[in-house]
């Protein structure tokens, strides 16, 4: 091999290990960007799907408004229990034959799922954006209604005629309603009569669109979760409003909002009622 043909065959290996060099930067610079364009992206979808979750739940509650200036009352949970085998109807589940539309007496459970339509609103809009129902918790310990008769089971169209409380003129009682947590050991001030859960990516606990009444998410195992699977959460006792964790030893990515006393005293005095029946 003469001189010349050596240095070249040397400066092509050269050549070639600095372009190996090179590419192998160009690699690593590119894995970097898309893990950290991946990163984003799932972080950007991550915020879409909460807060359509919370848009929905908006949704809800306000037309769990317009059903009650329409009724004169709440609708109870739906749980499906109407319906066969047949998976949640989107009909509210009332006793039949209990002195309806009283809620009290009248819901066959205080913890279901939103009843879409009973009030007239698209089965959509009852899902949060991971595909499970968006559970419903009515405090029935009230009836949360405006007349103190009730002639049927049936829907009264029109609306039941106002029947006065006794005494007249009270709003109700701000100390009943159901407890909200933001932290275990913060109560919000407000008084729930509803509490609307979406049970969060994780989807512990939450009824799916699975083909059966019982159709139901696996139970969550943490603490903070559970509160909002049952109808009477132990110690804190009340649901859980708490901040988004995706910590390994306390995840909480439920969205939680609640309709107070407030917003039901709003709409009555919007439709020119100041008394709550209790
Ligand atoms: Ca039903
Ligand atoms: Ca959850």
């Amino acid at each position: 091999m003469n001189y010349s043909k050596t240095v070249s065959l040397l400066k092509r290996s050269q050549n070639t290990g600095f372009t190996l060099v090179e590419m192998a930067v160009v690699v690593v610079i590119i894995g970097i960007l898309m893990a950290m364009g991946l990163a984003t992206a799932n972080s950007y979808m991550q915020n879409t799907q909460r807060a359509t979750t919370k848009d929905r739940e908006d949704y809800v509650r306000d037309a769990l408004v317009a059903y009650f200036t329409a009724n004169h009352r709440l609708p109870c949970p739906d749980n499906g229990s109407n319906v066969g085998n047949t998976g949640r109807d989107g009909v509210e589940d009332r006793v039949v034959g209990g002195a309806n539309p009283v809620v009290t007496s009248g819901c066959v459970t205080a913890l279901g799922t939103v009843p879409y339509l009973t009030i007239g609103i698209a089965r959509e809009k009852a899902l949060d954006a991971y595909g499970n129902f968006i559970t419903y918790r009515l405090d029935t310990t009230r009836n949360w209604h405006l007349t103190s008769t009730f002639p049927s089971q049936a829907l009264p169209n029109p609306p039941n005629p106002f029947v006065p409380c006794s005494p007249p003129g009270i709003i109700g009682p701000p100390v009943a309603g159901l407890s909200v947590f933001s932290a275990p050991a913060v109560q919000q001030t407000n008084v729930a009569a509803v509490v609307l859960i979406a049970h969060g990516p994780n989807g512990l606990g939450a009824w799916n669109q699975g083909t059966t009444n019982a159709s139901r998410n696996t139970l969550p195992a943490i603490a903070g979760e559970q509160g909002n699977t049952v109808a009477a959460p132990a110690a804190p006792a009340g649901y859980r409003a708490y901040v988004y964790s995706d910590s390994a030893a306390a995840p909480f990515d439920d969205v939680v909002q609640q309709m107070g006393l407030a917003d039901i005293q709003m709409v009555m005095q919007k439709i020119g009622r100041r008394d709550i029946c209790n």
